[in-house]
């Protein structure tokens, strides 16, 4: 194992913790699951410099109930890793590189198989799912959070992929889902499907896109679904050499698909741009002629693992995100749109939230994190290992272009926020700031609540674990009339 001792060394175990310490008080009615996904390495990978989304995936969730918290964390015991937990040893190669794995489980026709599911939670008809944009679903046991396998909807949903990024439609309850390189690897074929609550397949759309590159969110509208492509590129020529899946050209256009929800593939429209890094999404809306998008930005390649492709340097001055709204006329002939930056002097953590009650319709707050350099750190306590912090949760009016801010302490950083509202009628912006932070001085992770409507003044309560929990990528809050955890 790895010799490594500092806040990121592996954390290669399960956990179970009954009765949490909580320090404040739980709110009165938040019983449900904060259910996580994220990843850590099993066993260390074959190339120092390879993507953390290579990581062994790794689901865990805090069950509250009336006050009192449990915590439980599993790896998710894919294919993947099983072969390597069986070897001992890591067999697999950089990030979705098949040609790179030890060949007897390299699978480079069935990519999927070397899924890590470490991606995102979701959760349809009461079954819950383990995500990664490489490959089908990944059941989850609710209570035990075993892993049950692989799930295709009865044979109907035919991508080999899956985004980790599906959307609910608040009104009809329908989960909106899309896989890219549906059919194999580097494949430009992208498959867009509706299942209904009830877990049914009801309707495919088979898209192609102008190049091959990582669709990893999107967004929906009341009428039209909206899949950006950007900056990210590969081919078979690369993986053949070895090297990992995705390099950013810095020539490549950014394109968005806008497809009508009942519309056939010949419907959908592109529109193109300028070079631009958009990974996750706020929201979307349609306004008559106009679909707007708001998301966190980048100005270039999100990411220091995937090297640019002519040869230059990752810079994190040059990578920055900001919160845009962009804007396409449907009535246009053109193919360009316009694009608002809403707050340039906040760049912001890409791991936005709005409350999803008002997925594709107009809403007033999208939530994300960012680095207040006006609030204190303790440096001494928190040591040089932490190369970023991120010490608050940003509420920001997209509608005033106002800010409140919450802020998680002195050796605090801070994982990605969810939303939570208060009641299932509470007006927007009525509710919890809920998520995980690292303790860099005490070396353990923390689940914190905050109330959004007096961000100011902190925790209402917060989880204290007794060891560093897995990262999470993303998480998502269930109510008991949601799941059943048990
Ligand atoms: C992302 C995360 C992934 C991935 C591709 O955050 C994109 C973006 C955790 O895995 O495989
Ligand atoms: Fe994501």
């Amino acid at each position: 194992m790895s010799q490594q001792t500092d806040y990121f060394a592996p954390m290669a175990f399960e956990a179970d913790v009954a009765d949490c310490q909580v320090e404040g008080t739980i709110p009165d009615g938040l019983n449900g699951a904060f259910v996580r996904v994220g990843g850590d390495w099993a066993f260390p990978p074959k190339h120092k410099d390879d993507s953390i989304f290579n990581q062994d995936g790794y689901v865990s969730r805090f069950r509250i109930k009336n006050g009192r918290v449990d915590y439980k964390g599993r790896w998710i015991q894919t294919e993947r890793y099983k072969n390597n937990r069986a070897a001992g040893r890591q067999l697999y190669g950089y990030y979705r590189n098949p040609f790179d794995a030890e060949p007897e489980v390299a699978h480079v026709d069935q990519p999927w198989r070397n899924t890590v599911a470490n991606t995102a939670v979701e959760v349809n008809a009461g079954r819950v799912f383990a995500l990664k944009e490489d490959a089908l679903p990944t059941e989850i046991n609710p209570i035990t959070l075993e892993t049950k396998g692989a799930c295709d909807f009865g044979g109907k949903y035919k991508s080999q992929t899956f985004t980790a990024h599906p959307k609910i439609d608040p009104v009809t309850g329908e989960l909106l889902t899309f896989g890219y390189e549906a059919t194999g690897l580097v494949s430009d074929d992208l498959w867009f499907y509706v299942i209904d609550r009830n877990g049914n397949v009801t309707r495919e759309t088979r898209i192609k896109v102008p190049y091959v590159s990582m669709v990893h969110d999107w967004a929906i509208t009341d009428k039209h679904v909206i899949f950006p492509v950007f900056g990210y590129v590969t081919d078979m020529d690369r993986l053949k050499a070895g090297k990992i899946h995705w390099a950013w050209d810095r020539n490549a256009p950014t394109y968005y698909g806008i497809l009508p929800r009942d519309g056939d593939a010949k419907d959908i429209r592109w529109f193109k741009g300028p070079n631009r890094g958009i990974v996750h999404t706020f929201n979307a809306r349609t306004e008559g002629d106009k679909v707007i998008l708001e998301a966190p930005i980048f100005d270039s390649n999100p990411f220091p693992f995937f090297p640019y492709l002519d040869g230059s340097k990752w810079n994190a001055a040059e990578s920055r995100s900001f919160i845009r709204r962009i804007t396409f006329d449907l009535g246009s002939k053109d193919d360009g749109y316009v694009e608002d930056t809403l707050f340039p002097d906040v760049p912001v953590v890409d791991l936005g939230r709005v409350d999803e009650r008002f997925m594709g319709k107009d809403n007033r707050y999208a939530y994300t994190s960012f680095n207040d350099p006006t609030k204190p750190l303790d440096r001494d306590r928190v040591g040089t290992g932490a190369r970023r912090i991120t010490n608050s949760y940003g509420i920001f009016d997209m509608k005033d272009q106002t800010m409140r801010s919450f802020f998680a302490g002195t050796t605090h950083s801070l994982q990605e926020v969810s939303f939570v509202p208060r009641s299932a009628d509470a007006e927007e912006g009525d509710g919890w700031l809920i998520g995980t932070a690292s303790n860099y001085a005490n070396m353990n992770t923390e689940m914190v609540i905050a109330d959004a409507t007096r961000p100011e003044e902190g925790t209402v309560a917060r989880i204290i674990l007794p060891f560093r929990a897995s990262a999470q990528v993303h998480g998502r809050w269930y109510n008991d009339d949601q799941v059943d955890f048990g």
